[in-house]
């Protein structure tokens, strides 16, 4: 059996390389063609643990092969990305370009399984378009149970940095368009999945992964809350959650410079988009996440000297811990506002790529390796609690202005130990 992966990304090389290891034959296909030759030498263009190995071991034995156009297979999985405009609308025309790439190759008996996060309703559109192009074949929007063509939505739900095991062990929501779909794709997924697969219909499926980000978004909105109430109140934020977080119904997540990366901080918009009337917690959420870049600045404006020149040194681009992702930083954020702040010289470091993102570029913004950076700095500010930062030596800030969005140094790793009074469990 072959399975061909639309969009080799994130989401889509690692499925790509999961699949081929459990022996079956993968088409990669990304539009990307310097993508299609790094994946067809065996190399990757992601930073995601484990993976560079596996992809090596499955391209060399012949499992995955990669192209730039769609190949006939069995099945499909489109894994492209939904991007939202400007105006915080979902953008589902890389879905509906990749359903009209496959149209001409598929075949009766194939099953196409969308994965990209999509608006509600999304899969519907896209099986309607498959039916108009390919007018000879039936499709389950019509044709139900008789559909010579299963079509199924089941989104992927895995952490980047933790992708090759969440991909094998978390459960999977199965959306068919048909009992015979939701049948097809929960097989295909088994051939790897150890979580357990539920199936139900698209549109619930389409929402469940939205909603998954949605709560997280909230949740994180409710830290980042917290963290301007403490602000006010002059107590620290981290201090107040871990307390809190000892009760046993009690789990606050972490205060930080915003949200960023591909999913959570774009995903509520879709269910806002659906339903403007009736989300004011998640709008007002993000909201909250959307300003804290900027609030950053704030903190930091308040250290400057406006009259003389100084050196801040921004710690972490990335959107979160331990990856090169930079989609929607808000550490990016963070630097192209101060950017505009003059008198001020920004050294950027980002222990995880070469170089700036190219909307940092052209702005007079040095580029170097963290240590270099604090030691030439006035100020430090840490924007991405990377595990090489963990390692900074105390001794380098000592005579830095520090500001911590991530609370790595002033509060994880310097907990207070002497503040615990044991109990009497186990
Ligand atoms: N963040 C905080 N405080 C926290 C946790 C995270 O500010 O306590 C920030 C991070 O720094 C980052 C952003 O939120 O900027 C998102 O990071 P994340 O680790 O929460 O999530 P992602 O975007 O890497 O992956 C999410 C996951 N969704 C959920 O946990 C509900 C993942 O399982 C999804 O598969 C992924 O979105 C996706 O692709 O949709």
């Amino acid at each position: 059996k072959t399975v061909s992966v639309i969009g080799m990304g994130y989401i889509g090389l690692p499925t790509c390389a999961i699949f081929a290891s459990r022996g079956l034959d993968v088409i990669g296909v990304d539009v990307n063609e310097a993508v299609v030759e790094k994946v067809n030498r065996g190399e990757i263009h992601i930073v995601e643990p484990d993976l560079d190995g596996l992809i090596q071991k499955v391209v060399a034995n012949g499992k995955l092969r990669a192209f730039s156009t769609p190949q006939p297979a069995d099945a499909f999985i489109i894994a492209v990305p939904t991007p939202m405009t400007e105006d915080h609308k979902p953008d589902v025309s890389y879905v509906l370009a990749a359903a009209r790439s496959i149209a001409s190759v598929l075949k009766r008996g194939d099953l196409v399984v969308l994965e990209s996060t999509s608006p509600v309703g999304t899969t519907r559109i896209m099986t309607g378009l498959l039916a108009e192009l390919r007018p000879d074949l039936k499709f389950p929007v019509a044709h139900g149970e008789e559909a010579d063509v299963l079509v199924a939505y089941s989104p992927e739900r895995v952490l980047p940095g933790k992708v090759l095991t969440e991909l094998i062990n978390n459960d999977r929501s199965i959306g068919g368009l048909s009992r015979k779909s939701s049948e097809r794709t929960a097989a295909l997924y088994s051939t790897f999945v150890a979580g357990d697969l539920f199936t139900t219909q698209a549109e619930s499926a389409e929402l469940v992964k939205l909603t998954e980000n949605a709560f997280r978004d909230v949740n994180i909105a409710f830290a980042n809350e917290l963290a301007a109430v403490c602000q006010d109140l002059s107590l620290n934020v981290w201090e107040v959650i871990d307390l809190a977080n000892r009760h046993p119904r009690v789990n606050i997540l972490q205060p930080s410079p915003g949200v960023g990366g591909h999913c959570i901080a774009v995903d509520p918009y879709f269910i806002i988009d659906a339903a403007p009337n009736s989300t004011r917690l998640m709008a007002s959420a993000r909201r909250i996440n959307s300003e804290r870049p900027l609030s950053v600045v704030r903190d930091i404006q308040a250290l400057l000297d406006p009259s003389r020149k100084q050196t801040i040194a921004c710690l972490g681009l990335s959107f979160k811990a331990n990856i090169d992702d930079m989609r929607e930083s808000p550490a990016v954020e963070v630097v192209k506002l101060l950017s505009d702040i003059p008198n001020l010289k920004i050294i950027a470091a980002e222990p995880n790529t070469h170089r700036l993102p190219h909307e940092l570029e052209g702005k007079g913004i040095v580029f170097t390796d963290a240590l270099s950076a604090i030691d030439q700095c006035d100020i430090v500010v840490l924007l991405v609690d990377h595990r090489q930062f963990n390692l900074v030596d105390p001794e380098a800030l000592k005579d830095k202005k520090l500001i911590d969005t991530r609370g790595l140094w002033t509060w994880r790793k310097a907990r207070k130990p002497d503040a615990r009074i044991e109990g009497k469990k186990s």
